[in-house]
């Protein structure tokens, strides 16, 4: 009898909040909503749907093979964990005119919590054809190309074990988002590709990119206006410009970024290893504070730690005023391995907020 009671709430408590051990999750097969060889976003989209709509934990499942996917949005709010396993590859078209949405992201993800993106496939961008039509180095009115992954307010999420590949554009981007988790993502472009950052964030609050490996034409990494608590760890960069905090400053609406460890991290052959850019003659008058950049290996990398409050590529500003932008809070930890310059460590700093509480660097050997 007592025991009958207690094996009883032991069952009450393990079916109550999602303890998605204690249950199977449903699966939506693509196939089942009509996935073939043709475009599989109307699949996709439905397969999402009757997921978003579960009350129990989901898996919005993609299996092997190759799948060609035109564009696609994906909207929660999702009623349980939802889960999008994506085990095959998944291809753009490489023709830029054919996106459906061209002011819309290949894929867009928005409004979940406790969504998990996993499976082990690859996202192809089929950026290739894209980045030779890409003239908007010199073009203010170049075609727009789409980011490759869009994650914008989630929740409680976690992105593992993904490939993004060749993006026509950014790889990732994620936007005002909180706690969300990067593990093992992989992202690959040649290091002579257009503006294809590795990932992309801002207004975001606790996010962790670990164990991952990006190589790419722009910044690995780059961090937009108001952040809070970022960690970034076991990242190994290359191709690429390293880890970039900016630019900022262009913005008067720009908030303040706060919290950014970057730890264990190697950068090979890079621009840049970490990097602060930020505009003069601009408006924004946030903060950055609170940097921590501790155990990097810097492998034959151009800048491998540069702060530039005068950033101000093809001459696109005037350099008359300062940057109204105060960094304040960083420590630089075992910093070691090669420069390709003789420039190791470089700090721009504001003549009108001068930088503060900067220790340069404790037990660096870079030669
Ligand atoms: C959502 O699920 C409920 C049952 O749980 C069902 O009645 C309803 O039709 C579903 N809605 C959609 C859009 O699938
Ligand atoms: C962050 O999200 C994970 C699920 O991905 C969850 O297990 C964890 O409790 C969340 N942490 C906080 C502080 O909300
Ligand atoms: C980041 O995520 C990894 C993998 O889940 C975990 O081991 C690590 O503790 C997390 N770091 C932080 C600061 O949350
Ligand atoms: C540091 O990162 C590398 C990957 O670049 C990983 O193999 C290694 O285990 C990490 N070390 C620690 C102490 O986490
Ligand atoms: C894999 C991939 O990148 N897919 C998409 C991502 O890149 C561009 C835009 O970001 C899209 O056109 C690709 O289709």
């Amino acid at each position: 009898m007592e025991l009958n009671f207690i094996v009883t709430i032991i069952f009450f408590f393990s079916f109550w909040g999602y303890n998605v051990n204690s249950e199977e999750p449903v699966i939506f097969d693509i196939r089942k909503y009509g996935a073939g060889s043709g475009d599989i976003s109307q699949a996709l989209l439905d397969a999402w749907t009757a997921a978003c709509n579960s009350t129990t934990p989901s898996v919005v499942l993609i299996p092997p093979g190759t799948w060609h996917l035109s564009q696609v949005k994906l909207v929660g709010p999702n009623k349980a964990p939802l889960e999008l396993q994506v085990q095959g590859t998944v291809q753009a078209d490489p023709d830029l005119n054919k996106l459906p949405n061209k002011d819309g992201q290949w894929i867009t993800i928005n409004y979940v919590d406790y969504f998990t993106l996993s499976g082990g496939g690859v996202f192809d961008g089929q950026g290739l054809k894209a980045w030779k039509q890409n003239d908007c180095g010199t073009n203010p009115n170049c075609a727009k190309t789409p980011i490759n992954l869009s994650f914008n307010f989630i929740k409680n999420s976690m992105i593992r074990d993904m490939t993004s590949k060749d993006s026509k554009n950014w790889h990732v981007n994620c936007i005002s988002s909180k706690n969300v988790t990067f593990l093992r993502f992989t992202i690959s472009a040649p290091g002579d590709s257009i503006n294809t950052d590795g990932i992309h964030l801002a207004r975001d609050t606790m996010i962790n990119i670990t164990d991952s490996v990006i190589g790419t034409g722009d910044d690995c990494i780059s961090i937009g206006d108001d952040m809070k608590d970022l960690y970034i760890q076991n990242v190994i960069c290359g191709p690429g410009h390293g880890i970039s905090i900016g630019s900022l400053g262009k913005n008067v609406a720009e908030k303040d970024v706060q919290g950014i460890y970057v730890r264990n991290c190697t950068f090979k052959g890079t621009d840049n290893g970490v990097r602060i850019k930020t505009w003069p003659s601009a408006p924004a008058q946030l903060q950055i504070s609170d940097l921590h950049f501790d155990d990097l290996i810097m492998d034959n990398v151009k800048n491998p730690v540069i702060f530039d409050q005068e950033y101000c590529p093809y001459n696109l500003c005037k350099l008359d005023k300062p940057s109204l932008i105060k960094i304040s809070k960083v420590t630089l930890k075992n910093i070691r391995g090669t420069s390709a310059t003789p420039e190791v460590m470089s700090f721009l700093c504001s003549g009108a907020k001068p930088c503060e509480n900067i220790h340069p660097c404790s037990v660096c050997l870079i030669s």
